[in-house]
Parts: C-alpha cells; sequence; structure tokens
C-alpha cells in the first residue's frame, strides 16, 4: 500500500485566531517575569525569558478550540483556529525540577486575576494529572512565527494539544506539583461536564469530534452549478470521515485528508452540482473512536451554512 504523504498544516492567521479570557488581559513586562515551578520537586525553579528559551525552540501546529461558557453546554461556538506554537514541551523543565514520587498533579497559574461570574479574588487556575501533562503540555513563546501577542498569553502560555483551549493557561507564571487536584472555580467547579455513557461530571479536557464549513460561508451567493465545498474537522482523535448533507438530503462523503503526524484539524471537500435558490449546507466528522456529531442539541452540534445561488 502506497502511503499517502499528509498534506502541510494551514494555519489560521494571528489576527483571525479568537481571543478568549475570563477576568481580563495582564500587562506583563517580561524583564520582570519569571517562571515558577514548585511544590512536590526536588530542585524548585524560576526561570526568567533567557532560561526558558536556553531550553531550546521547538515547533508545534496544532489546532486550538474554546470550549465555549461553562454555563451553556449545548451551545456550539465553533471556535476554533490552527496555529503553529514555538516553545518548550513541559517534560524538559519537569526533568529538570524532578517531581517527587507523592506528586499526581500538575497546576498552571496564570497572571490573570479578578472576578468571573460574580466570584472575586480569583486567580486562572487548570490542573492536570502528571503523566499526561509530562506528555502533552507545551509551554509556547510564540504564535505564528512572532512573539505571543499579550492577548494570548504573553509572555508564556501553557498550550495542551487536542484539548479544549480552557486547558492552555495564557499569562503563565507558577506551576506547581501536588498531590491532589487544584482547588479553584476554574477546575472543580466551572469546566466540568458529564459525557455520554458517563454518571459523573469530569473536567472539560480532550475535545469532541467536530467539523467546521469553512467554503462557501453563512450567507454566501454562489453562481449556478459546481461548488466546492469545504471545511476543516477535528477530534481528540484522528477523523475518519466527514460528510456533507444539502438540504437535509443524505449524508454524502466527502475528501477528507488523511491525519498529520500531530495534533493538527484535516481539510475536507466535496464537489456538488447546486441549483438555484437558497441551500443549507451541513457536514458531520466521525472520529476514530466511533464518535459522530449530533444533529442538535449539543457543543460539537453539525455545522450547518446557508447560501443563496444564482440563476
Ligand atoms: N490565564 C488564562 N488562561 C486562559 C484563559 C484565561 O482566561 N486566563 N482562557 C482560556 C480559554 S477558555 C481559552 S479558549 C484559551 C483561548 O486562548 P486564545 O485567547 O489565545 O485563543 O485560553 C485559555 N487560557
Ligand atoms: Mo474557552
Amino acid at each position: 500500500m502506497t502511503q499517502v504523504p499528509a498534506p502541510a498544516p494551514d494555519f489560521t492567521p494571528t489576527d483571525d485566531v479568537f481571543v478568549r479570557k475570563h477576568m481580563g488581559v495582564p500587562d506583563i513586562d517580561v524583564t520582570d517575569w519569571a517562571l515558577v515551578v514548585e511544590g512536590l520537586v526536588e530542585h524548585p525553579l524560576s526561570l526568567d525569558m533567557d532560561a526558558v528559551l536556553a531550553l531550546g525552540t521547538e515547533r508545534l501546529p496544532a489546532f486550538h478550540e474554546c470550549f465555549g461558557s461553562p454555563f451553556a453546554p449545548d451551545v456550539p461556538t465553533r471556535a476554533v483556529a490552527q496555529v503553529e506554537w514555538a516553545g518548550v514541551p513541559l517534560a524538559a523543565l519537569l526533568d529538570r525540577a524532578v517531581p517527587r514520587a507523592a506528586a499526581r498533579h500538575v497546576w498552571f497559574e496564570g497572571a490573570d486575576t479578578g472576578s468571573f461570574h460574580g466570584r472575586d479574588g480569583l486567580t486562572y487556575v487548570k490542573d492536570l494529572p502528571l503523566p499526561v501533562a509530562r506528555r502533552d503540555v507545551f509551554l509556547a513563546h510564540r504564535m505564528n512565527g512572532e512573539p505571543l501577542r499579550a492577548e494570548h498569553g504573553f509572555p508564556l502560555r501553557a498550550v495542551v494539544p487536542r484539548m479544549f483551549g480552557t486547558n492552555s493557561v495564557k499569562w503563565l507564571t507558577r506551576i506547581v506539583l501536588a498531590d491532589g487536584r487544584a482547588d479553584s472555580v476554574f477546575t472543580t467547579e466551572f469546566y466540568n461536564r458529564v459525557l455520554p455513557g458517563d454518571s459523573e461530571p469530569s473536567p472539560v479536557r480532550e475535545v469532541d469530534v467536530s467539523s467546521k464549513l469553512f467554503v462557501p460561508g453563512e450567507g454566501e451567493q454562489l453562481p449556478a452549478g459546481r461548488a466546492e465545498l469545504s471545511g476543516r474537522a477535528w477530534s481528540a482523535t484522528d477523523v475518519v470521515g466527514v460528510e456533507i448533507s444539502v438540504d437535509g438530503g443524505p449524508w454524502e462523503p466527502a475528501v477528507v485528508d488523511p491525519p498529520g503526524s500531530g495534533p493538527t484539524w484535516q481539510r475536507f471537500s466535496l464537489t456538488r452540482e447546486l441549483a438555484p435558490g437558497a441551500h443549507r449546507i451541513r457536514c458531520r466528522a466521525r472520529d476514530l473512536a466511533g464518535r459522530v456529531q449530533p444533529l442538535g442539541g449539543a457543543r460539537n452540534s453539525v455545522h450547518e451554512v446557508g447560501v443563496e445561488v444564482g440563476e
């Protein structure tokens, strides 16, 4: 069997990447900034930016998706982008700090503080089990070839590929190794959900299977004839199929790019004849775990766009 090479990843221009913040953008002077690694470690660290850069710089192309409001679990946000991060894997810091045997969780704390949802005196904190954090977390200081912009977490942020954006703590200043979870509104209170088949809520982490039509866009006018319908699909695992339905008709398989070697989204397209008039186009993705986007009532419900085809 011949191996189909994965296409080069396509990136969202930084100006078009969504911005999410719960308490505002902290104004950080990098010359005063440091990243502290402490708690259950043999060697607590305090690194300035030069020390972070001295660890080396790797690139990480990855899709990036916001979970949306933790108070609106059924509303799709479709806030998704793909960017190239540059930075260093968390593992490089953990190798220096040397977690103690009792360490089970890693807490990530941002410099932003304030009020959210009627609660005051908050700090943005997320946590992950140590083995997951060691395997997946990347500390990024660049996005799309330029230093992180203030709103995206300057000077350093966590990136957790294939997990919802809420886990990717911006304006990172403190990493704590602990034997338990971080007790914060952003960890144990908000951003928890009951997954299909479960009875208890679990933290919002791995993304759901999802897809979004990029072309044509909502409300676009098209000439009659053949139109290329295309978009991107992503999941916590590989996407194995995307189908498109026009005007409630049958689900037709789109051509889907093979998965890349990393956590990148996959392009899909279908060329289709569209008669003059108004049309509704929907897409739905299926992943390696057998998950399919639901038709409605869920955060990852199928995406639908309306277009107008001329005579
Ligand atoms: N410190 C901090 N990190 C944060 C947040 C925040 O409010 N504070 N918001 C999170 C959420 S909900 C998302 S979706 C991503 C958004 O990252 P972006 O604004 O760079 O796209 O950042 C995450 N990291
Ligand atoms: Mo988010």
